[in-house]
């Protein structure tokens, strides 16, 4: 039988990504809410949007009455949901919206369930943010949750009230950790989209003889664990298709400076690059010429970072059988090369 499927955060990153991957198993219908928005950015749905087995429906997870309406019409099988504020570094702005929507949104979600059909399987996506300040590395599941932002607590919080609500409702409910994962669909203000579309704006420059401004950057010296967000959203429909509702950690076990993923992504457009300076006054030069590529901007720093995240995903490779397709230099390759075609489509 057909499997509906709602999914929240639709025009983000992982939504439409997973859309695109259920609608490739076929015999799923997917069901995508978008909040209002004035000018939607139907971009990274566009190779699906007018697909027959998918719907967008209007709602917003800080509006109890949407939600209910939307399942109530929808009746879906999976609820997954991907929508959030996600950018850690405006959370200190706007911790308010930030715990409505991540926070008192999963408890909407899970309201709905209840209410109206307690075998609809969720998924809510958690995050490496809520281990914060680690302990040791690799992080697994059993590190203490000492989140660092705003937006780490508000997943922490939800990941305890998802736990709640499994065990007092017996619901197929998980919130699993996600690390970093990234690609041609994520968001511009986000350091790897901003490092590989400033790395194709430079190229361009370069190429028509023009002047550029350098990347400016905050902390280059923080480390993360990036996966590529095609290979997660497999791993998120293994884990609602288990027997039993386990969560797993979803990293790609290992870790990358900030650094390391500047160098890779010039290397990957042909640039060669050098480091010169300490602290504010660090850059990364154009080996040719000594034209900055990059620069240090304090504006960037965060009032309290997470230097190392580095997550063990060996429970999920062995015990769900997922495995990544994508390679931390398949990942930096595939964002630089994406970014010069779109350079080589605007004026
Ligand atoms: P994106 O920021 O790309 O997408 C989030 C989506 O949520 C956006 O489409 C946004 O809508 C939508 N949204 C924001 N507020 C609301 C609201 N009030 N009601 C309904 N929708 C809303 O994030 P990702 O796709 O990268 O991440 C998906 C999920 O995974 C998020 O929960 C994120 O916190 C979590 N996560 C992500 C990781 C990553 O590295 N990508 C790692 C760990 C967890 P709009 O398009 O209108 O802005
Ligand atoms: P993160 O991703 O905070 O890990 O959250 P982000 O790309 O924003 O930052 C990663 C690291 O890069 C440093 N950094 C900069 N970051 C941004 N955005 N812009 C800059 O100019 C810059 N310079 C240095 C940051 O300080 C940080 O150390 C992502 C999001 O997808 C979350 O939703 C998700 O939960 C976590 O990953 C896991």
């Amino acid at each position: 039988m057909s499997k509906k499927v709602l999914i929240t955060g639709i025009l983000g990153q992982d939504g439409a990504n997973m859309a695109e991957y259920l609608l490739s198993l076929g015999d799923v219908y997917v069901y995508g809410m978008m909040r209002r928005s004035g000018s939607p950015n139907y971009h990274n749905i566009k190779e699906f949007k007018n697909h027959d087995r998918f719907k967008l429906v209007d709602g917003d997870l800080s509006d109890e009455v949407s939600i209910n309406n939307i399942f109530l019409e929808v009746q879906p099988d999976y609820f997954i949901n991907f929508g959030a504020n996600s950018f850690v570094g405006c959370s200190w702005d706007m911790p308010l919206q930030v715990f409505d929507v991540n926070t008192l949104g999963v408890i909407r979600c899970l309201e709905a369930i209840i209410k109206h059909n307690p075998s609809c399987r969720f998924y809510s996506a958690g995050s490496s943010e809520e281990m914060g300040d680690v302990d040791y590395t690799p992080q697994d599941l059993n590190h203490p949750i000492k989140p660092r932002s705003p937006y780490g607590a508000s997943k922490a919080a939800a990941r305890h009230i998802v736990k709640v609500y499994r065990e007092s409702y017996n619901l197929f409910a998980i919130h699993s950790i996600l690390f970093n994962h990234e690609g041609t669909k994520r968001g511009e203000e986000f350091v790897t989209r901003k490092i590989t579309k400033g790395v194709a704006g430079i190229l361009k420059a370069v190429n028509q003889g023009k002047e550029f401004d350098p990347i400016p950057l905050g902390n280059i010296y923080s480390k993360r664990d990036w996966s590529d967000s095609e290979d997660f959203v497999r791993g998120v429909w293994m884990m609602l298709n288990q027997d039993e509702p386990k969560e797993y950690i979803l990293s790609s076990n290992e870790t990358h400076s900030i650094k390391e993923f500047i160098e890779m992504a010039f290397e990957a457009a042909g640039i060669e690059g050098e480091w010169q300076g300490e602290g504010l006054e660090e850059k990364y030069l154009c080996s040719d010429n000594k034209t900055p590529l990059v620069v240090v901007n304090k504006n960037f720093y965060r009032p309290a970072e997470i230097e190392l995240l580095y997550g063990d995903a060996t429970p999920a490779r062995e015990e769900l059988g997922w495995s990544p397709e994508y390679s931390f230099k398949d990942l930096v390759t595939r964002m630089v090369e994406n970014d010069i075609r779109l350079s080589k489509e605007s004026a």
